[in-house]
């Protein structure tokens, strides 16, 4: 079995596969906190966890024509300069559930919580990509990763972003060896993984092995079979992996979480809360909350910490809290959210839907009933 190795998980996690190991936070304890505990941070794997030996571990990158390689261990990687980064990490398959409901799709059934934050450390790629010798190019170029985890027949996870990004100091792409003052968890990558501010989550490389700077994007299934976004005409017969580009910085989001779906509310005071976010550092200016469906609006307030201009890579949580009007026997709670390009989320799934049920962003809608 190559999972017996596989850590002990918390038993709050909503698990939808025990083998690749993936679960997510139940919404009530995913905004309790700015920062989500280790423990509950959403994982999301999609083959064993490798038992790496923090003293044998070495870090491999491939230098440029001229430039020389690097095998860093960890201590090597701790001499660089140490950069800390509050992020949002959230996976392009998060509230897939909901695309589910329209269509059928392939993929895990994410509820709201393939999302989570945390403080990362380590040290900044482009501080390691100097010392190998690269710099920025004219021609096209990506920043390569493997991770060490393999499926049976050796074949590694992998990703790629583009060097540009990689090596913009302002990008603060890291490689990272902390999480939240401790550690790496395994689950999340140990002893170093890739954390890329505003992109999604599969470019995150966990339990790194191994970087390279080529002209093309990784030769990696995740890169260029999976994390791409289609039309809703276009199915399985018809898809053409080749046609669209690699899903990199993902759109506005929003989710409510507190309360949730079918739950059965005091009348009196409604406290409605959730998360916001955006990619590519965009900060959330705000979001509208909605009691009756989106025929009239309200705006949230935004908690949590403010946002850097373009470099907004954490959340923020939300909370309205509002009279429930009068003989309403139910609530149709919605959420949307605008960040600082305006960007909106859509207001429907159907138009959104896609065959791998990605970029799931419609308005958030919750339906609960009240105790007269
Ligand atoms: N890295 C490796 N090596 N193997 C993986 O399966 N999953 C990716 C990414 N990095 C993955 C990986 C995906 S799809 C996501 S969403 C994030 O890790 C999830 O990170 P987390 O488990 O720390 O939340
Ligand atoms: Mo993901």
């Amino acid at each position: 079995d190559p999972y017996a190795e596989d850590p002990v998980r918390h038993p709050a996690l909503k698990v939808n596969s025990q083998r690749p190991f993936n679960a997510e936070p139940p919404p009530e304890l995913l905004t309790e906190n700015y920062i989500t505990p280790n423990s509950i941070f959403f994982t999301r794997n999609h083959l064993p966890v490798p038992n790496l030996d923090p003293e044998t571990y070495r870090l491999h990158i491939v230098g440029a024509p001229g430039g020389h390689s690097l095998s860093l261990s960890l201590d090597d990687l701790r001499k660089f300069p140490k950069h800390e980064v509050t992020v949002t990490l959230q996976c392009a398959g998060n509230r897939r559930s909901e695309m589910t409901q329209v269509k059928e799709v392939k993929g895990l059934e994410w509820r709201t919580g393939a999302i989570s934050t945390a403080r990362w450390a380590g040290a900044r790629l482009c501080d390691v990509l100097a010392q190998a010798g690269h710099q920025l190019c004219e021609t096209e170029a990506h920043v390569c990763f493997e991770g060490l985890d393999s499926d049976p027949t050796g074949t590694a996870y992998g990703a790629s972003i583009p060097l540009a990004r990689a090596l913009d100091p302002e990008a603060e792409v890291l490689l990272a060896y902390e999480m939240n003052g401790q550690p790496l968890p395994r689950d999340h990558g140990f002893p170093v993984r890739v954390v890329v501010p505003g992109v999604v989550g599969a470019r995150h490389v966990k339990w790194l092995g191994r970087v390279s700077v080529e002209t093309e994007e990784s030769h990696s299934h995740w890169q260029r079979r999976d994390y791409k976004g289609f039309s809703p005409s276009v199915d399985w017969d018809t898809v053409d992996f080749d046609s669209a580009p690699s899903i990199q910085e993902l759109p506005v989001q929003s989710a409510i979480t507190e309360p949730q779906d079918g739950q059965t509310i005091e009348s009196g005071e409604v406290t409605v809360k959730g998360y916001a976010w955006s990619g590519g550092g965009r900060a959330v200016i705000r979001v509208d909350v909605s009691l009756d469906g989106g025929l009239t609006w309200q705006a949230a307030e935004l908690d949590g910490e403010e946002q850097r201009p373009r470099k907004a890579w954490a959340w923020r949580l939300w909370q309205l809290q509002v009279p429930v009007p009068t003989g309403q026997k139910e609530l149709n709670i919605v959420c949307k959210a605008v960040d600082d390009s305006y960007n909106v989320q859509p207001d429907t799934v159907a138009p959104i839907w896609n065959l791998r049920g990605v970029l799931s962003n419609a308005w958030h809608r919750v339906h609960v009933r009240v105790i007269p």
